[in-house]
This record gives structure tokens, sequence and C-alpha cells, in this order.
């Protein structure tokens, strides 16, 4: 067997969905297995950077960018004829794009997780006791509850899996950018080994814990409210995480985090049920020079900086559109 090239997300969905693969292409024989940890924006680049035509290609967890659309289809074609390509995604489609419809072995569904839909795939090879690995990487992209996820929670004890998931979630929330230590952690998950047995990973899911409790109470204080939407500012902390505490904390359908890098500001957003944040950034974002997309209630947007007010105001009134029936309960601290 060639070499084989597993490219995923950095988050524990990527992580896990990455590990399964590694251990399915090792007991296949593989023994040049290489991860590559990449985004939307990169997987181009990346894939023609690090993998040849006949190489074996996994690809997990990475949305397909609108703005590479034309490469992907000809680089999904010429890795798929010459080598094996297998992508696993389950963000919402490109607009002009059906996943489907591109070479390869595709597997695209926005109900579950790429871990889930990975293990799923593989389930023969893999074995039941590998579905626990499969779940951490599905509560930690919160799509606990689909039918599999209940159906296989039976067959462990909910409470240990829960731990688990959230030291991998936090450790590696705590380990942004270290490439090196993410290997490691799915070379680790990759034997079904606990994530609380690796203790790099413990002491920064607790280090991180210690981190959101602070970002919470700054955010409590800190949040700006408009008509719809809670918004904070280059918070302390994760902007995924400060957007759900401005969201919770403003009592509004929407919280939002941005922070400044170089000419833009990086928006993390939350909502929630019965908005679709994707539709609506994919819309609004490029109005503006930006870009932004992601999931219905957990999406980013990239905004030049000179237009952020035009976006929040832009966001605040497309909402107002929406039914508010739904709006968090919590009231404003
Ligand atoms: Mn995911």
């Amino acid at each position: 067997m060639g070499r084989t090239i597993l490219f995923v997300h950095g988050d524990s969905d990527g992580v896990v969905s990455g590990s399964l693969a590694l251990h399915v292409y090792r007991l296949k024989g593989s023994t040049d297995v290489r991860i590559v940890f990449t985004h939307p924006a990169g997987l181009t680049s990346d894939l023609a950077e690090f993998a040849c035509p006949g190489d074996t290609v996994f690809i997990a967890d990475i949305a397909l960018s609108e703005a590479h659309l034309d490469e992907i289809e000809a680089l999904f074609k010429e890795y798929s004829r010459r080598g094996t390509l297998i992508y696993i995604d389950h963000h919402p489609e490109p607009l002009g794009l059906k996943p489907g419809d591109l070479e390869g072995i595709i597997i695209h569904d926005t109900s579950a997780s790429a871990s889930e839909l990975t293990y799923r795939y593989f389930e023969e090879i893999l074995g039941w006791e590998y579905s626990r690995v499969a779940l951490y990487g599905a509560i930690g992209d919160y799509l606990d509850t689909t039918p599999w996820v209940l159906d296989v929670l039976r067959n462990w004890d909910k409470r240990t899996i829960y731990f688990e998931a959230g030291v991998l979630c936090q450790g590696l929330e705590g380990s942004r950018r270290m490439y090196d230590f993410k290997r490691h952690v799915v070379e680790h998950l990759s034997m079904n080994k606990l994530p609380s047995g690796l203790s790099e990973l413990l002491v920064r899911a607790l280090i991180e814990s210690v981190n959101d409790e602070e970002l919470r109470t700054w955010v409590s204080r800190n949040a700006h409210t408009m008509e719809n939407l809670g918004y904070v500012v280059s918070p302390p902390g994760s902007l995924g995480k400060a957007a759900l505490y401005a969201r919770i904390y403003s009592g509004k359908p929407i919280g939002l985090a941005a922070q400044r890098h170089r000419g833009f500001y990086n928006i993390s957003i939350r909502a929630i049920k019965g908005i679709d944040l994707n539709k609506l950034l994919r819309d609004i974002a490029v109005r503006i020079e930006g870009t932004g997309g992601g999931h219905p209630q957990a999406a980013g947007a990239r905004i030049p900086i000179h237009r952020f007010r035009e976006f929040l105001t832009l966001l605040d009134r497309t909402i107002q559109k929406y039914d508010k029936v739904g709006k968090s309960s919590i009231a404003t601290a």
C-alpha cells in the first residue's frame, strides 16, 4: 500500500474522524499515514501540497469553500482516478455545487457529525468498541441527539463518555495551532485510549475550563446589546464560546464575538433554533466585501474592519424577520 494522507479539521470532530481513519488504514496495512490539519479556505492548496495523485486521500470535516469549487472538482477528479479519495463532511453544501456530484467516495450528510459518518462508513473494520471514540467527536460538535448516537450511547456509561468528550474538546480548545500535539492526540485516540489518559490533554482541559469561567463573567459584564443581537469585541478567550455567552447574557436570539486580525474582524456567531445563520451570512457577508457561513446555529464571518458597524446593523435588521418566540429564556444580566 502506498501513502495515505488524512486531511482533517483541528477540532474534536476532525481529530476524532482522523483517528478513526488512522486506525482503519493501519489495520489495512498502511505504514505511511500522514495527518494534515486544514480548513475550508486551505483545502485545495494543502491537497496539492501534501498529496500526490496515486495516494490514498481521506478528507473529513472540511466544508467546501465557494471560492475554490473549480479547483476542488479538478483535484477530486484527478486524485480519485489515479488513487483513492474519500470525502466525509456534514457542513451545508456550497452554493453552486452538490457534493454528491464530485468524483470519489463522497459522504455528505448535514444531520450528523463527521465522526459519526466516518465511524458508520468504516464500522465493520472498526468494531463496536470504537463507537465511543466517535461519540466524543459527535458530542464535540453538539450533534449528540442523532438516532445513531442515542442508540450507541446505550452501550456505554453516558457519564464517562461525556467526561471523556469534555476532556477532549476542552483540551483541544486549549491547544490551538499546536499541530504536533494534535497529531499526538490523533495517534492516542486511534488506539481507543481514553482522552483523560493523556495527561497533557487533561491539564490543558483544566486550564481551558478555568479560562472559560473567566470568559463567561467577562462577557456578562461587557456584552453590548442591539435590538436582536448581543455582541462582544476582543473577548479574552474562545470566540465561539464568547458568542454563545453573548447570546445567553443579552437574552437575544443571536450572540456574536469579534476579534481584530489584520484588516478584518474574525467573527463567531451563535443563534437559537429557528435561525439559519449559514444562509443569512452567505448573503449578508458578500454584500460588504466579507465572507461568512457555517452551520445553522453556529457560524463565522470575516468582515473588513471599516464595515463592521454596517455588518452588525444589517444582521440585526435581518433577524427581525424571524419569529422570536424561541427567545432565550435567561434574563439579561
Ligand atoms: Mn464537524
